[in-house]
């Protein structure tokens, strides 16, 4: 897609139907219910209030836990057409993460290249966002810099200041990010309604505010990396040294056809 070549970000317009929202809402609810130990698969973090409550911040390997939900979802929606057109034909699933940003309490997540916070060189990524309530500036919303993508990557650092580096493997104890300094100007709000989605080049320098509002904010990501480009090498293992699963759009397609 052009306007991602250009900008490093795009909005994507509808991505999921109103009924497909109400599934995934219901499947994180649910996810959102069970104890610890159940969860604990989905390599959880959570968020804290000040008076101790305690809600998911973010879940990891959706698509992993239940293929089959998931295929369904993915094939009936826009998002296996959106990552052949923005990746390429040999797309490949790499992440698919909820960020669930509770009302009150959600955290901030701080200015970072995707690039930045993998451990591997991927050549050619994108990510998409999908919105599955308001992500509006009151409640959190994606927020980046246009253009921010085309010097390349950028250094990553720890909040004691350390600079990762992501060649000699990277488990940091915090998240690596790029301080705002390194900006004069504020970054550009992505504002969203439940269904619709933006998508980001590997490079593009994004973030979001904590969330002070009445609202949550809950959205998923999917990571599709064209997996034909030269330099290409398939992960083996993710931030958890779990053995990671790329699925091409191929094999999504079979998983939903059953
Ligand atoms: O959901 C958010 O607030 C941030 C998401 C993000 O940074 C990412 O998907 O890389």
């Amino acid at each position: 897609m052009d306007v991602v070549a250009r900008d490093g970000v795009a909005k994507l317009g509808a991505v999921l139907r109103t009924e497909q929202i109400e599934r995934v809402l219901r499947w994180l609810e649910a996810r959102e219910a069970e104890n610890d130990e159940l969860v604990k698969d989905l390599q959880p973090e959570f968020d804290v209030s000040s008076d101790g409550r305690r809600r998911l911040g973010r879940i990891r390997r959706l698509f992993w836990s239940d293929p089959r939900f998931w295929a369904d979802i993915f094939e009936r929606s826009r998002i296996l057409e959106l990552a052949v057109d923005l990746a390429g034909p040999s797309a490949t699933l790499l992440f698919h993460t909820a960020f669930m940003k509770p009302s009150s309490f959600g955290s901030e997540v701080t200015l970072h290249q995707d690039d930045g916070v993998w451990p591997w060189d991927l050549p050619y990524s994108i990510t998409m966002w999908m919105a599955l309530t308001p992500s509006k500036v009151t409640n959190g919303c994606v927020i980046g810099y246009p253009g921010s993508h085309r010097n390349g990557p950028i250094p990553h650092v720890l909040k004691d200041g350390t600079v990762i580096d992501k060649r000699t493997g990277m488990r940091p104890r915090s998240w690596p990010s790029i301080p705002s300094s390194r900006f004069n100007d504020t970054p550009v709000p992505y504002e969203l309604e439940p269904g619709e989605a933006v998508a980001w080049h590997h490079y593009f320098v994004h973030g979001s505010a904590e969330n002070h509002s009445g609202i949550d904010r809950k959205g998923m990501a999917v990571v599709f990396t064209d997996a034909s480009r030269p330099g290409f090498h398939r992960p083996d293992f993710d931030y958890a040294g779990r053995r990671m699963e790329p699925l091409s759009v191929a094999e999504i397609k079979a998983l939903a056809r059953g």
